[in-house]
């Protein structure tokens, strides 16, 4: 076919598919603009945005404020690497300290950066503190876990496609059930164990989200047996589970609208936990880089020494500056809150959509799921295309899950208009 003849978003399509290597599977959308909850298509479409880049865009796209400290930064000083102090890392480190309460941060740069500075400062406190003999330390990870792409950090996946013909993979790696506090104990009882690395809701895994007590129970075994909680919060962090961070306790709802039995819909409260380390990226910068980071106090951060371990644009000055602005805006504009209160809200109106390919409605905060009863593999995908065609993106996870997860600025008349698109979709969705 003649080129010419292709719409834009075909033509931007065509080209990824030649020039760029096949490792994802896009909804065939192309944006070029985003403004707060929306984002615009080549063609002009507008869209809610219900992924949010996978919750980094907590604070909306392109935030004004955000967009004026990234320009008055880029043209004062944006890279030195750590072979020299800057002006703003100190202020950075200050400041993320304070507000979460923790005596040191590391700066990297992507959410895996950071897991895997987590595993190297959970072993070097294994060896020089818990006293574990060399090159003996253990991480024990959860099933279904997803904590990025990197060689370590897959050792730790359960999932084929992240795996497969990817190894060999790392040792000192034990995976346990997720959601299981009898499998953590009996794991706990090798005294090798350095750490428990664990997302307190599970994203990737179609937003799990576990017993009420689970991750409180947990966090209790590891300080029984001086093992480090770690609590990977590169996607519930940042108020997207209505609360800073998810271990400080978020209200969660499950659903169920199993065929022939009585619905039900359980909420809760998780109780609030203290994690040793915690790992944050993502929504750290609301979208304008990638800026990750890793907290934890004294007694296990400076286990790590000058030349051990770092990057070179990781506490650049320019992620510095943006990174203190995106968390300042999370409390300026309420956005814990308006995750808490909304989320509540948006399960609650999910669960009353009365269709028969809606198996249950899940999740935390603004982190949500759909479960789709599907009668193909395609189900999930075609109700996503359809909610597309009517101007929402949303996108699904292991084919049966669609992850609701708009910017948290979102207001509560949008959310009606988003449930209206929804709801319309499922009246509507046939399959042969
Ligand atoms: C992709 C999901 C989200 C994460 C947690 C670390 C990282 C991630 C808990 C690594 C990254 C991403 C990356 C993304 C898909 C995605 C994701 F679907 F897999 F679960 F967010 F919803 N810890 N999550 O969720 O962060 O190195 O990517 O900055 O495109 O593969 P990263």
């Amino acid at each position: 076919m003649n080129t010419s003849e292709l719409t834009a978003s075909q033509r931007a399509i065509a080209k990824e598919d030649k020039y760029g290597a096949h490792n994802y599977h896009p909804l065939p959308v192309v944006l070029k603009k985003g403004k707060g909850t929306r984002v615009w298509d080549v063609e002009g479409k507008e869209y809610f945005d219900f992924l949010s880049a996978y919750s980094s865009v907590n604070q909306g796209h392109c935030h004004p404020r955000l967009i004026d400290v990234m320009k008055g930064q880029i043209e004062e000083l944006t890279l030195t690497s750590r072979a020299f102090y800057n002006s703003l890392l100190g202020e950075f480190e200050e400041y993320i300290t304070n507000y979460f309460g923790y005596d040191k941060v590391l700066a990297m740069n992507t959410g895996v950066e950071a897991v895997e500075t987590a595993v190297k400062l959970c072993r070097k406190w294994g060896y020089l503190k818990k006293g574990i003999e060399p090159n003996k330390a253990k991480v024990i990870f959860v099933q279904n876990n997803f904590h990025g792409r990197t060689i370590g950090i897959i050792s730790a996946s359960t999932e084929s496609d992240s795996r497969n013909e990817f190894g060999p993979f790392l040792p000192g790696i034990e995976i346990i059930p997720y959601n299981n506090i009898t499998a953590l104990e009996k794991a706990l009882d090798d005294p090798n164990v350095a750490g428990f690395l664990i997302e307190p809701v599970q994203g990737e895994a179609g937003v799990i989200v576990p017993d009420k007590n689970y991750v409180y129970d947990c966090h209790s075994l590891c300080k029984s047996k001086n093992v480090l909680f770690i609590a990977d919060e590169v996607q519930t962090g940042l108020a997207r589970t209505g609360s800073i961070l998810a271990c400080h306790g978020y209200t969660a709802g499950i659903g169920h609208k199993a065929e022939g039995k009585p619905e039900s819909f359980d909420e809760f409260k998780s109780k609030e936990i203290r994690p040793d380390i915690v790992i944050l990226g993502k929504a750290l910068s609301g979208g304008m880089m990638p800026v990750s980071a890793v907290l934890a106090d004294d007694d296990i951060m400076l286990c790590i020494k000058p030349g051990e371990h770092g990057s070179t644009y990781g506490g650049n000055p320019l992620a510095c500056r943006v990174a203190m602005e995106a968390l300042q805006i999370i409390k300026d504009e309420s956005l814990t809150d308006n995750a808490e209160l909304l989320g509540r809200y948006l399960r609650k109106k999910l669960f009353q959509i009365d269709s028969p390919w809606i198996e249950g409605v899940r999740g935390a905060g603004l982190l949500n799921a759909i479960v789709i009863r599907a009668k193909s593999k395609d189900t999930a995908w075609n109700i996503c295309m359809r909610f597309a065609e009517k101007g929402l993106l949303a996108k699904p996870t292991r084919n049966t899950i669609i992850r609701l997860a708009p910017p948290l600025v979102i207001t509560k008349q949008e959310i009606d208009d988003c449930l209206a698109i929804i709801e319309e979709t499922f009246m509507e969705y046939t399959e042969e």
